[in-house]
């Protein structure tokens, strides 16, 4: 039997060091539960960063992914094939756009938005050439390509990797006045989580989003929601834009559209937006492929058919309200919306981890970020019940 030491022994051997994960090694995963190579279970309450928020190893997934798998997996975009067209339909009726475009990762779809932003900037905004700007916000998290980490403000993501591409300036998130002051005749979008993820689940200012739009509208600017974490019912909305009402130019979604099953991103927009791409402008082996878009119309039919949202806003009211009872010694507040909770710990606490730490040996897998915020997202196909069962755990870490 493989054990816990001889995997990370191998990997550390031979994997690239750039992961500190838990020393948990995991191999089989069903709903909100995985199990560990010594047999041990645990919930998982990070869920792949929102990408699992089908739960694991769906049933409805594997069938699909199995079946497709075994019946064409890859055509490239070369040719056609019968899954792209449906996916393409549904996706956008059930995100209310006109047109999508499909890559693989979260990355990849946010280089189509900015890509698609700079062309529509010169094409039919008439911006100068090569002066395009984007407007992006401090904190952000967008990927790790060269160009995305050119307007992260941490340094570790930039740190070596050098030179960066220009175009960008950063904005505090959630100040409008500075938004405002950053636009220029040059500028032709803004992008933004609504919510953002890796800064620790920090919600911005109520009304930020709503004026952010209306600004952009009056200086002809696109507004982009990155919302590859946030999205697809994380928040208890299906994106989190809705709980201001703001319907952005451009989506740009990843993550739970596989439900965990592959890597499945796209970009969602206009007639207008995404019409700015020509044949041979732009694209990816693997992006549209027939696998990918079986498994994304499942997971999205999951969704819905499970009420998966509605779920998320209920349980994650419910789990909030429980929290905010707990007379916690550690916890300086909590912050999020729908099963999206950052516990926000006091300085004093002695960091996010050893509580992550404390929580997987009572069976709990979370992740730390940003070393003072426990981040709390389990699969959206959690009951009631093992709210409850958490819930035990989680105050025990939390006060004793
Ligand atoms: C890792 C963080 C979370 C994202 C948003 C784009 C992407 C992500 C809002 C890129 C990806 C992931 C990447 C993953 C860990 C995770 C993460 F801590 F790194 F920042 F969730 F908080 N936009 N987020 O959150 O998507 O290319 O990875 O598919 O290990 O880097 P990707």
């Amino acid at each position: 039997m493989k054990s816990t030491k001889h995997c990370i022994e191998l990997e550390s051997k031979y994997g690239a060091n750039n992961y500190k994960p838990l020393n948990v090694v995991l191999t089989k995963g069903s709903g909100i539960w995985v199990e560990d190579v010594e047999g041990k279970k645990y919930m998982d309450f990070l869920a792949a960063y929102s990408a699992v928020n089908q739960g694991h190893c769906h049933p409805r997934l594997v069938k699909v992914f199995q079946e497709q798998g075994a019946k064409l997996a890859l055509t490239s975009r070369a040719f056609r094939n019968d899954q792209l067209p449906e996916f393409a339909k549904e996706l956008c009726e059930a995100t209310g756009y006109q047109k999508m475009l499909p890559m693989n990762s979260g990355a990849e779809a946010v280089e189509t938005a900015i890509k698609a932003a700079r062309k529509w900037g010169y094409k039919i905004k008439g911006v100068e050439d090569n002066k395009a700007e984007i407007i992006v916000c401090g904190g952000n998290f967008h990927g790790r390509t060269v160009t995305i980490i050119s307007f992260s403000d941490e340094a570790q993501y930039q740190d070596g990797f050098g030179p960066f591409t220009p175009g960008f300036k950063i904005i505090p998130y959630g100040d409008i006045d500075a938004l405002k002051n950053a636009i220029t005749k040059n500028t032709v979008a803004f992008m933004t989580e609504p919510i953002q993820g890796e800064s620790g689940v920090v919600v911005p200012r109520k009304g930020f989003l709503k004026e952010a739009s209306e600004l952009c509208k009056e200086n002809n600017i696109l507004l982009i929601a990155d919302e590859i974490q946030s999205g697809l019912g994380r928040t208890g909305k299906m994106f989190a834009s809705e709980h201001e009402n703001v319907k952005p130019d451009m989506t740009i979604i990843g993550k739970a559209l596989s439900g965990g099953m592959y890597p499945v991103s796209a970009v969602v927009s206009s007639e207008e937006i995404l019409g700015v791409f020509n044949p041979g402008d732009h694209g990816s082996t693997y992006g549209g492929n027939p696998i990918a878009c079986a498994v994304a119309r499942e997971a999205l039919n999951i969704l819905k058919d499970e009420k998966l949202i509605e779920k998320s806003a209920e349980l994650g009211e419910y789990l909030m309200d429980k929290l905010k009872n707990i007379n916690s010694p550690y916890v300086d507040f909590y912050r999020g919306k729908g099963l999206w909770i950052g516990i926000v710990l006091k300085k004093d606490a002695g960091g996010a981890r050893k509580f992550c730490e404390n929580l997987q040996d009572k069976g709990i897998l979370a992740k730390e970020t940003h070393e003072n915020v426990i981040r709390i997202a389990p699969p959206l196909t959690i009951t009631k019940d093992e709210i409850d069962e958490a819930f035990t755990i989680i105050k025990k870490v939390l006060t004793t």
